[in-house]
């Protein structure tokens, strides 16, 4: 093997394709695994954070490479920690509660038991289709598996559709009342049929080819950088006007930002550690058989970023692009290129600043152009696309938007109605009510690992000596000092934000220095308590959840081993500590999303729809930061 896989440059690089290969050739050797055992991803096992912040270029390090997959012949999942730097396996688990994410080799071996299990075929028999290549069939994570099948069993649902063309939208074209219960295992299949309803003849398309024509009134627009980008990229790492960052994807989480820095004044400050998805769940709140049970978590069950679309350009991107490939496992070992998997672009964003001074009419206004520094993927889950959007502003601000996108899970409904938790898209065709809760988790290290966050609300005051007038109102803050204390949720009527502050370092104006966490209205979790989802999604329980750091503590819930885990992982577990959040390196967690009531207007296909949130200096910086923008080179003298 070459030096380059001794050497990775820095221990939070992605691994390479002969990092991979070699890993899996290591694990093998070992002759724990057996010859059914299938991969579902490899990464560079999450270096400790110490090492990260002290590391400089050309220090040696463990390269330890983290194996995931599936034993069919032990019925268990694995977790294998190979150290590339010593070629050999350090540890291997097998997992007890959790099993590892669906792979493409649990897909085919779905596609393969129930296109053969007669009691399926005699379902889509009844239903008029007597060829079942003309069937898609959609894998769905379950949770648990059915009561008759074994506790452990490496369970998946499927779900049917018609395919008469591979071209079609066979979302439109539900095979529906029909789930197919799976022990992959096992090879065993359990048919559950609620009862036909007729299939739709007509289709509903969205592909450009189906369109019977389009709009003609659409003129070129171009983004020119006649001189190129502004930032520079440097292996894994961006520079951007002021701010500084290391990107990498992780087949979990996808994107992960480290150790982001804003210049002020030629000092590096510190913002965040790390900033990535945990993980995402997709309740849904329909009671009909078909939708109940669906939960799913996009990260830890189905990998987020398994699921990253390459994206062309002038077509996902616009303007001077710079792409990073990503490197995946496949399940039998061997590594596979996603060319153009991360996005990295800069924008114009409207104005920055303006002021024109009303009173004297010769003095030209002051404006200056805004831009963000866009980092961004997209992903495909099933039928739904989720585009992470990470924005870097000028002054200070960065934003996580979600873009949501794809086809919504639909019913055919019998009787032509919707109902209030499956509203109608098209005649015939509902759509169940469901949300995408995703949770962030930030690692902050602003100014310095010791931090500490405080909730702030605005809060209208009674009226009494201070306040004659009944106009009073003020801040009101409160510091969250313990594990339990900081389960939050959002509150918009008090214009709540939170507030992570660095109380050993202070601003001109000797307040602590800080950023707020602006959070979009949105409600956590609505399944209610006796459900499966409530049970397994703890993190969507709260908004906001605060732990002091800890090594291990890198998943809002079980992370690769959600799929088919109990739901005793994660935040809620942590939490139970009730530890010290005051003043101590902490890691902050946010879950938000869209509650998501489809509209006609979502179908066949949605309109992005979008979710996020802001961290916004807050005395952080001593005034404005971005004073210095220039203005635009033809707006000096005007
Ligand atoms: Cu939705």
């Amino acid at each position: 093997m070459n030096s380059v896989i001794n050497n990775p440059t820095h221990p939070l690089d992605p691994c390479t394709a002969e990092e991979l290969t070699l890993a899996v050739s290591i694990l093998r050797d070992a002759n724990e695994l057996s010859e059914q055992a299938a991969f579902a991803c490899g990464f560079p096992a999450e270096p400790p954070k110490d090492l990260v912040l002290q590391f400089e270029a050309g220090m040696d390090f463990d390269r330890l490479i983290r194996l995931i997959g599936h034993d069919r012949a032990r019925k268990q999942s694995f977790d294998a920690h190979v150290s590339l730097t010593n070629r050999q396996l350090v540890e291997l688990n097998w997992i007890e509660d959790g099993q590892a994410p669906v792979s493409a080799a649990d897909y085919l071996r779905m596609l393969e038991l129930v296109k053969a299990d007669a009691e399926w075929v005699a379902a889509v028999s009844k239903r008029g289709i007597e060829d079942v290549s003309k069937v898609h069939l959609e894998p769905w994570v379950c949770g648990q598996p059915l009561p008759d099948m074994h506790p452990q069993a490496r369970a998946i649902r499927a779900i049917a559709f018609l395919s008469e063309r591979p071209q079609d939208n066979y979302y439109a074209k539900p095979i529906e009342g029909l789930i197919a219960h799976v022990d992959l295992d096992e090879g065993v299949v359990i048919v559950e049929d609620h009862g036909v309803v007729p299939i739709p003849q007509d289709g509903s398309e969205y592909a450009a080819a189906a369109m019977d024509g389009f709009r003609k009134d659409l003129k070129p627009l171009e983004i020119t950088q006649p001189e190129g980008p502004s930032f520079t990229v440097e292996g894994q790492v961006i520079r951007w006007q002021k701010w500084r960052m290391r990107i990498a994807v992780n087949p979990v989480e996808g994107l992960v930002l480290y150790d982001v820095r804003y210049n002020d004044n030629g000092r590096e400050r510190p913002i965040l550690y790390r900033a990535s998805l945990s993980d995402m769940v997709v309740p849904y709140g329909d009671s009909s058989p078909m939708h109940n049970w669906k939960h799913a978590f996009d990260a830890g069950e189905t990998l987020m970023g398994h699921g990253g679309n390459s994206l062309r350009l002038g077509c996902d991107c616009l303007g001077e692009i710079h792409y990073f490939d990503n490197t995946i496992l496949r399940p039998d070992g061997k590594p596979l290129l996603v060319e153009n998997a991360v996005c990295l672009h800069e924008e114009d964003f409207g104005i920055l600043w303006k002021h024109t001074n009303a009173f004297n009419p010769k003095l030209p206004p002051e404006v200056r152009r805004k831009r963000r520094l866009v980092v961004s993927m997209i992903h495909t889950v099933g039928n739904y696309e989720y585009g992470f959007f990470w924005y870097f502003y000028q002054d200070g601000t960065i934003q996580l938007e979600v873009k949501l996108t794809g086809i919504v899970g639909v019913s055919l409904v019998a009787d032509g109605q919707g109902t209030e938790s499956a509203p109608l898209v098209a005649p015939g065709i509902a759509s169940p009510v469901h949300q995408h809760l995703f949770c962030f988790r930030l690692d902050f290290n602003l100014d310095g690992q010791d931090n500490s966050v405080c909730e702030v609300d605005v809060e209208p005051q009674p009226i009494g000596p201070r306040n004659p007038n009944d106009n009073y109102f003020k801040t009101v803050s409160r510091l969250l000092r313990s594990e339990q204390e900081a389960q939050r949720d959002n509150a918009p009527e008090r214009s709540r934000v939170w507030k992570v502050i660095n109380p050993n370092v202070t601003n001109s104006m000797g307040n602590p220095v800080g950023y707020k966490l602006l959070a979009q209205a949105s409600p956590p979790l609505l399944s209610g308590k006796g459900s499966l989802h409530y049970q397994r999604a703890g993190f969507a329980r709260h908004n906001l959840w605060v732990t002091p750091y800890a090594d291990e503590e890198l998943y809002a819930d079980a992370g690769p081993f959600t799929n088919l885990h109990s739901g005793n992982a994660g935040l809620p577990v942590y939490t139970e500590q009730d530890r010290n959040t005051e003043n101590a390196d902490l890691v902050v967690w946010h879950t938000f999303g869209v509650t998501h009531v489809p509209r006609p207007e979502d179908w066949p296909i949605m309109p992005v729809e979008y979710a996020g949130f802001m961290l916004m200096p807050v005395g952080f910086f001593d005034a404005n930061p971005a004073l210095d923008v220039p203005p635009a080179s033809h707006c000096d003298s005007m």
